[in-house]
């Protein structure tokens, strides 16, 4: 259980009872404490997703864009690919050096349905029905944040968030949403899953939390 008192002291007393309460009944059945192979766990605040093939996969990209639409598995991997190798980290204190990602830089996704000017913040939504982030338009805009179709140099697996997840590489891994099901564009951030739970919407590794070195 040590990595639910890292949560306590991270967020605090009373978020933590929170995260024992959604995290408890998962762990058990899906591994969330226990190391998988190279060094990550398995999260999922539900009992179990239905899975997305890259056939049946669908990206909904909606709110405020000039031209709402969806994107197949094949559309994304049309695009242009952008690569990014870099320590995954998640704020309780697991850290996995050196992990190789690929996908459409988030930036050549919103170019590609045209943002409305008015938008100001990018929300996203999990097919997995509960889990939702968001992040500003300024960092929606680095190209170091990715709608991923690989991962650990393969392609994104079910338990990881695939076939497409977010990965979001200057920040804390609760950014980096698995199941990625649909973008919204916002006029305002909307906190997510954790956040209303006690975590940071800022999430900069290295500059909230008041911890942990920038990742490598
Ligand atoms: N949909 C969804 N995305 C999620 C989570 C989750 O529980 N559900 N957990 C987050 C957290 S806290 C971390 S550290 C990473 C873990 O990624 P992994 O399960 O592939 O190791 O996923 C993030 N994205
Ligand atoms: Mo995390």
């Amino acid at each position: 259980m040590l990595g639910l008192g890292a949560v306590g002291i991270a967020v605090g007393a009373s978020a933590q009872s929170a995260v024992t309460r959604v995290l408890g009944p998962v762990n058990s059945q899906v591994g969330g404490l226990i190391p998988a192979a190279g060094g990550f766990r398995y999260y999922s605040v539900v009992d179990s997703v239905k899975r997305r093939t890259p056939e049946t996969y669908k990206l909904n990209v909606t709110g405020m864009v000039t031209s709402p639409r969806s994107f197949t598995f094949a559309e994304l991997q049309a695009m242009p690919q952008t690569q990014i190798t870099k320590d995954f980290q998640c704020v309780t204190g697991w850290r996995v050096p050196g992990v190789q990602w690929s996908g459409v830089a988030l930036p050549d996704l919103l170019d590609a349905v045209g943002v409305d000017p008015k938008a100001t913040a990018v929300r996203f939504h999990s097919f997995d029905g509960a889990y939702t982030e968001s992040l500003t338009m300024v960092q929606a805009r680095r190209r170091d944040i990715l709608v991923a179709t690989t991962m650990l140099g393969a392609p994104v697996t079910h338990d990881h968030g695939g076939p497409v997840r977010l990965f979001a590489a200057p920040m804390y891994g609760y950014k980096s949403l698995k199941w990625l099901g649909g973008i919204e564009l916002v006029n305002k951030v909307v906190p997510g899953f954790w956040e209303v739970r006690g975590y940071d919407v800022d999430a900069w590794v290295g500059r909230s939390n008041g911890r942990d070195d920038a990742p490598t």
